[in-house]
């Protein structure tokens, strides 16, 4: 049933019946004003949702709190206790900050996000936060960034951090490496956060494919996952992202009730107002009801229960509905009078409601995000939503810099503001009610103290007590290896070492008979988890959908279209290929949980994203450093690579640079492999490099990392692997893949990597017959690896004088090469430029594919982007040019011969 017209077009049975309804309500109208018309209308809403009447959601409700006052629960805690815990935390939090920039001016951190969130967490920590003393995973939590301060500041008040690591927040390079992170970083402080945030956007995204992967696991039977809660906090304004809100729908779709979001909502973001002419949390209210999710409002704090009460007109609720987020926000930083006069005073009942209090009672009528209660009773019906099928979101009305006073809080600076004065600071405590424990003499002292309550105190006795109940201290990030995986058989990879047998295949395919074998192996199988975002079809996957099946929480209540193929689409509640449809951030997030299950879960998956490699690194590029910062492990399989190996498709499709942006993050090991052994190759030795133990191929221990392996469309007999080469040698970035032919006159070096293999190869049998050039071949596999040993050894060299300098791989390798060196690849040349300055004395020649892709063949292609074997053959003989081992005529007469235009435009600039 549809509103705006089209009920017109459904037959009205009793037309007289209908009328007297319409009547009464222009009646109530008439009488009684527009707000009570609205309210009987909600009622009869309400009415026709309990007896089964279905009606169109409607997104939003007045500007209330959802959960009325009568319908709170008790409040279990010991009110008094927790607020003075919280005033201790409010405290710290601050005085941290103040103190990094005592030390270190400009150094940063924020006092007012915390401030206005303080009551959020605090009743996560004390009722409903589990930790993972008792062995369980406990729940999973996410901290908006910027309250970091508040969450060492607790951790200081439980004894985990001492007043020297509060000292040294921001100070990260300081004892050895021990400060405290600017915001939760897990590559940073492992023992402590578990889940990056504070790029924003992408906490939530990724807490939502978390609460997913649960799901997975626990339908796949991987683990028990079913008394985890994830929970979400995350700004107002940071809903302003695409990702915040981009998968609501699929924590609806995929009944994600484990599921909480608690938005910050005091109404402002870094510059200003959220939506100063607007109302965020009613924009939000909406945005999340209509994608099916429970929201919960908490906007106004208990004192305002009483006014409520007496709106019988209406006037007040009026109000608040009518008030624009500007003005709430002028309403904190203005005196009471000025809300007396402006919200209330306008009209006479109005001002009458509030004429018993004072000035002072109305600027402080809180706000229900600092409601203890109102959020007590907010969680509560949170956690109690489970089995509902809906995913909850908690909006919070809070002031941001609450409690900070008059100079920070709700100022339009106040996100900025790191300092403050000796007077801002007593007044901070006289708020805090912390006379007793701050006297006025300790803030004449150079700097504010800390305060920790003793251990005997009733307050640390309390906390700690809550803690103890709900399974210990959090955020903990514990590896606990709760179901070890076991590596797959060698068997797995053996058959992608005896080549193609001369059948032509591409990489991809090779690829997808690995990903089977993986899946398959008896003992490994179930780990493997395969990440697809709608594109299977393109990569030659689809072959996997019904022997592995694709996850789909209440399995497939249809029967596909294709049911009778081999190939057909399978969906199963106990799926393996995450099928993720057209969301590259969607399928990082989905990477990111998988990678991370070691860790969070004790439960090691290895997550495969296979992916267009163009919507790779450049369009999801700050998920893969979220991936690289919470430790992922596991493989991004950047499929149809290259920028002329995807023919057809053009700008926006045809990758020549993801290469050059893998080389930005330390913990992506990049390959570029041409052909399917060396494809296997870096996968064996990628997992036991993650879980095996085994150093990297440059001695690195550190086992979170997580591997970018390029993968070719483009069909070719794959060779056989040869008996003497080792994994090492694959894994290590380059080795001679071929000889120098014997007898020739002169000699020279290709190195190639990826599709590029075949102009290399055309080139040698060419220079070999026109050119008397004999050139020996390499394959580099990864340019990266390379780089990074020759960045390594270059820095000891310089660091220690030695009396023998140690040598580069990259150097000792092609030292035993001869002649200039050419280097091709189908991506850009600064990728294999990385190793140039590492190979003295050697004319080094890259070809690559710099500039804008565009569509044609394969050939014409590399034509235009000199890539080709004409291409490759001319840069050799150029290289020989310039060693002077050849004539200058040589150069010419060979472009002449292969047709070449030198005036023709460069491709970069076309
Ligand atoms: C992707 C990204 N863009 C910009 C920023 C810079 N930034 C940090 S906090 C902030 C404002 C946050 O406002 P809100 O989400 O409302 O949080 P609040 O501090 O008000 O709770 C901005 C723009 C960032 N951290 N990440
Ligand atoms: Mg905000």
């Amino acid at each position: 049933m549809l509103f705006d017209g089209s009920v017109h077009q459904l037959p009205d049975t009793d037309p007289g019946e209908t009328q007297e309804w319409l009547d009464s309500l222009d009646a109530v109208i008439d009488v009684h004003g527009k707000v009570r018309a609205r309210y009987l209308l909600s009622r009869l809403l309400e009415r026709a949702r309990e007896s089964q009447v279905s009606f169109p959601a409607t997104v939003s409700t007045p500007y209330v709190n959802t959960i009325p006052r009568e319908m709170e629960p008790w409040f279990p805690g010991d009110e008094h206790i927790e607020r003075r815990i919280r005033a201790f935390i409010r405290w710290n939090a601050a005085v941290m900050v103040v103190r990094a920039n005592m030390a270190a001016d400009g150094i940063g951190g924020h006092l007012s996000t915390f401030a206005s969130s303080a009551s959020l967490y605090e009743i996560g920590f004390n009722h409903f936060f589990r930790g993972k003393d008792d062995g369980t995973p406990g729940d999973h939590i996410y901290f908006q960034g910027h309250a970091a301060p508040g969450v060492y500041a607790r951790a200081f008040l439980e004894g985990r951090l001492t007043e020297d690591d509060l000292d040294h927040f921001r100070r990260e390079l300081g004892r050895g490496g021990r400060g405290l992170s600017s915001y939760p970083h897990p590559r940073l402080m492992p023992e402590f956060w578990e889940f990056p945030t504070v790029s924003m956007g992408l906490g939530p995204i990724t807490a939502i494919y978390q609460a997913r992967f649960n799901r997975y696991l626990l339908n796949r039977q991987l683990d028990d996952t079913s008394t985890s809660r994830v929970w979400a906090y995350l700004g107002d304004g940071e809903t302003d992202e695409p990702e915040t809100l981009g998968a609501l729908s699929l924590a609806s779709r995929e009944q994600l009730d484990n599921l909480v979001f608690v938005v910050n909502c005091n109404l402002q973001r870094l510059d200003g107002p959220v939506r100063g002419n607007g109302k965020i949390i009613q924009e939000l209210e909406a945005t999340f009801r209509g994608a099916g999710w429970n929201v919960i409002k908490v906007i106004w704090g208990s004192k305002w229960d009483e006014l409520l009460a007496q709106d019988k007109d209406g006037v007040l609720l009026n109000q608040m509905n009518n008030t624009v987020d500007g003005e709430f926000q002028r309403y904190t930083v203005e005196d009471g009078n000025y809300a007396r006069e402006n919200f209330f005073g306008p009209d006479p009942r109005l001002r009458q409601m509030v004429a018993h209090l004072s000035d002072d009672d109305i600027r402080t009528l809180p706000r229900g995000g600092h409601d203890y209660r109102k959020l007590y009773a907010a969680y509560r019906a949170a956690t109690q939503n489970l089995g509902t099928g809906r995913p909850t979101a908690i909006l919070c009305k809070t002031v941001k810099g609450w409690t900070l006073g008059p100079d920070i809080e709700g100022r339009n600076a106040t996100h900025q503001i790191k300092k403050m004065n000796a007077a801002q600071l007593r007044t901070l405590r006289d708020r805090l009610h912390l006379n007793d424990e701050i006297p006025d003499s300790a803030l004449e002292a150079d700097q504010p103290p800390y305060f920790r309550p003793s251990d005997g105190s009733i307050e640390y006795q309390y906390l700690m007590e809550r803690r103890r109940a709900l399974g210990g201290s959090v955020p903990k990030r514990v590896v606990r290896n709760r179901r070890p995986i076991e590596l797959p058989d060698d068997a797995a990879f053996a058959e992608l070492d005896g080549g193609s047998g001369g059948q032509s295949v591409s990489t991809t395919m090779g690829f997808t008979r690995l990903l089977r074998n993986l899946a398959r192996d008896d003992k490994f199988g179930s780990r493997v988890v395969p990440i697809i975002p709608d594109e299977a079809r393109t990569f030659g996957m689809d072959s996997l959908f019904r022997e592995l099946k694709i996850y789909a929480s209440q399995g497939q209540k249809y029967e596909p279209v294709d049911h009778d193929l081999l190939l057909s689409y399978a969906e199963s509640s106990g799926g393996q290929i995450l099928e993720e449809g057209i969301t590259e951030a969607g399928a990082l997030s989905s990477f990111i949980s998988a990678g991370t299950a070691y860790a969070t879960r004790g439960v090691p998956a290895v997550p495969f994203y296979t992916f267009y490699s163009m919507f790779g690194f450049q369009r999801v590029g700050d998920l893969i450093w979220q991936a690289a910062d919470i430790r992922a492990r596991g493989f991004l399989m950047g499929a149809t690579a290259g920028r002329t190996t995807l023919l057809g498709e053009g700008l926006q499709h045809q990758d020549g640079h993801s290469l050059v942006l893998a080389s930005t993050v330390p913990a992506c090991q990049a390959y570029d492999p041409a052909f399917a052994y060396e494809v296997a190759a870096i996968i064996k030795h990628g997992l036991r490099r993650m879980y095996g133990g085994a150093a990297g191929p440059n001695g690195e221990t550190d086992p979170d990392v997580f591997y970018y392996l390029t993968l070719y469309n483009e069909n070719y007999a794959m060779p056989a692997r040869t008996e003497h080469l080792t994994d090492l040698d694959i894994v290590q970035g380059l080795y001679k893949w071929q000889d120098a032919p014997e007898g020739a006159a002169h000699k020279a070096t290709v190195l190639f990597s990826g599709s590029a293999h075949s102009a290399a190869r055309a080139a040698v049998d060419e220079l070999l017959q026109h050119w008397n050039v004999g050139v020996e071949l390499w394959s580099a596999t990864s340019y990266k690896t390379l780089r990074e040993d020759a960045l390594a050894v270059e820095r000891w060299n310089r660091l220690h004088t030695p009396q023998v300098e140690r040598t580069p791989l990259v150097a000792e390798l092609l030292g035993e090469s001869q002649g200039p060196i050419v280097a091709v690849s189908d991506f850009m040349k600064i990728v294999p430029e990385q190793i140039a300055r590492f190979v003295p004395g050697r004319t080094f020649v890259p070809l690559g594919t710099d500039g804008m892709g565009r569509s044609d063949t394969r050939e014409a292609l590399r034509n235009h982007f000199e890539t080709d074997m004409p291409n490759v053959v001319v840069a050799v003989l150029s290289g020989l040019v310039k060693d002077g081992v050849l004539p200058q005529s040589v150069v010419k007469e060979a472009i002449e011969k292969y047709g070449l235009d030198p005036n023709r435009p460069d491709p970069y600039l076309i």
